[in-house]
């Protein structure tokens, strides 16, 4: 998908460039972010590494990148380890690191796009996500560019950050709550990358977020006061995938077994794409599983490599002996891309045990089920503490704090049970549907999210 410079917009048009961040959580929003966008009849440019736009084109719905114009830039090749679940330091998906620094040399080819379509269109509008900042700082001397920072994580997540870097200061949004410390999160390799990008950031004319204010307004708030008034659009969640999940013709093996479950009581259980587990963790959590005799569906793959199409096939991770036959009338195991938003759209579905990246908090409460956490690395022991302790809509699995230990079979059978089968569980479960349907009146006309959104196109096309 090479770019020629030609006729890629005309004089009275404002034109979206946007700049992911090449993980797949990130592919995905900013993905999504296309969708809206152009639904509303503006060009959009979809920039990454040539392997990465493939990567996010194939893992979604025909429908939503019909009409996105595609730019697959070639950078210098990377190494693509395969992940390493045995790091004593962190959990952090260090393997991917030579991707994303390749990724920085976007920046030469990100330049020449803005400046054909800067020539070509009315006014060129980039969001970036925020540590692709960099690569989109040429913005800065174009006339009629604008820049906007795009965060794929919830306010919550970002104002802790700064809460702590302040000495965390008495302020009553955060009063009484146990907060994560930032320790473990990222690697110092990944820590200079975020601080390379972060005097770009200085440089934007707002400010993004994929959340809601019915989710964390009050930390809208507080962020709009630490960014000095810089405008602040909460952009989350709408859900396009809602409508088509009935009827479809490629229905995942999964949907016909969670059909004939009985309603909220099949525990949904995956780690994402950046998380792999140790052998000895596997082991823990089948066993917790198993002995929680609740119905559950597993989804057991490796994280990601930072090229998801190199050669070597990923090792196919061993489960305890007999397992799968012991549970067969009890659970699944699904190894491939399980169709996550609409396994948690199925009533069956009663509780997500997740590693809580911000898609899967969103994609849960949008769907109004309640989650065990078990953050990993990066935002999510954050986005956690904004589940458990601030909606209240899910209980621990780990706590941060003992990051470093096995989950043993009994902890994951324990908080499994809790989830399914308690009344503290069936509270959750409530609140969890309160929520969702605040979110999703949110996104109806005249609700909060939808005027965000308005107001958002309205600020970019003016
Ligand atoms: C925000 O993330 C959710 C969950 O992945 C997604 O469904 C939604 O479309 C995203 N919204 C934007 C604006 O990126
Ligand atoms: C290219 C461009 O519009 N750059 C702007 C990005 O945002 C900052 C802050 O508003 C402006 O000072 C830059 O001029």
């Amino acid at each position: 998908m090479a770019f020629n410079g030609d006729n890629l917009a005309d004089k009275n048009q404002v034109v979206v460039v946007l700049i992911p961040f090449p993980a797949q959580g990130h592919l995905n929003q900013l993905m999504h972010l296309s969708h809206l966008i152009s639904s509303h009849n503006i060009p959009v440019h979809y920039v990454s590494t040539v392997t990465h736009i493939r990567q996010a084109t194939l893992r979604h719905h025909k429908s939503i990148i019909s009409n996105i114009h595609f730019h697959g830039f070639e950078v210098p090749p990377f190494v693509s380890p395969p992940p390493n679940p045995n790091n004593p330091e962190t959990d952090f998906p260090t393997h991917l690191i030579p991707s994303l620094e390749a990724s920085m040399h976007l920046r030469e080819p990100v330049r020449k796009l803005l400046q054909s379509l800067s020539f070509q269109a009315k006014r060129v509008v980039v969001i970036h996500d925020s540590p692709m900042a960099s690569v989109a700082q040429d913005a800065t001397n174009m006339p009629n560019v604008e820049n906007y920072t795009f965060h794929c994580t919830c306010a919550f997540s970002v104002y802790v950050s700064f809460w702590d870097k302040m000495g965390r200061p008495s302020v009553e949004a955060m009063h009484a709550l146990k907060i994560p410390s930032l320790e473990g999160c990222f690697p110092t390799q990944f820590l200079d990358f975020l601080i390379a990008n972060r005097d770009f950031l200085k440089l934007s004319d707002g400010i993004v977020y994929n959340t809601s204010r019915v989710i964390d307004g009050d930390y809208i708030d507080l962020m709009e006061v630490i960014t000095g008034g810089k405008k602040i659009w909460a952009l989350g969640p709408f859900n396009p995938l809602a409508a088509e999940k009935k009827g479809s013709k490629e229905r995942h093996s999964c949907m016909e077994w969670l059909d004939k479950q009985k309603p909220n009581s099949v525990i949904y259980v995956s780690f994402g794409t950046t998380t792999t587990l140790k052998v000895e963790q596997i082991e823990q959590v089948a066993t917790g599983l198993e002995q929680s005799k609740q119905k559950f569906i597993w989804v057991l793959r490796d994280a990601d490599k930072g090229d998801i199409f190199d050669e070597n096939e990923a090792k196919r991770l061993e489960l305890p002996n007999g397992f799968e036959e012991r549970v067969k009338d009890m659970g699944l195991v699904v190894r491939d891309w399980a169709p996550q938003l609409e396994i948690l759209s199925h009533s069956s579905t009663g509780g997500f045990m997740s590693h809580c990246g911000w898609n899967s908090c969103l994609e849960s409460i949008t769907m109004g089920v309640p989650i065990a956490t078990w953050p990993f690395h990066s935002d999510q022991p954050r986005n956690a503490a904004l589940i458990t302790e601030v909606l209240k809509v899910g209980l621990v699995v780990k706590d941060w704090s003992q990051r470093n230990s096995l989950v043993s079979g009994s902890v994951v059978e324990d908080a499994v049970r809790r989830l399914m089968q308690t009344e503290e569980g069936d509270e959750m479960r409530e609140r969890a549907g309160r929520l969702k349907n605040a979110i999703h009146k949110s996104t109806e006309e005249g609700g909060v999210s939808h005027t965000e959104m308005d107001s958002f196109i309205a600020h970019i096309t003016k």
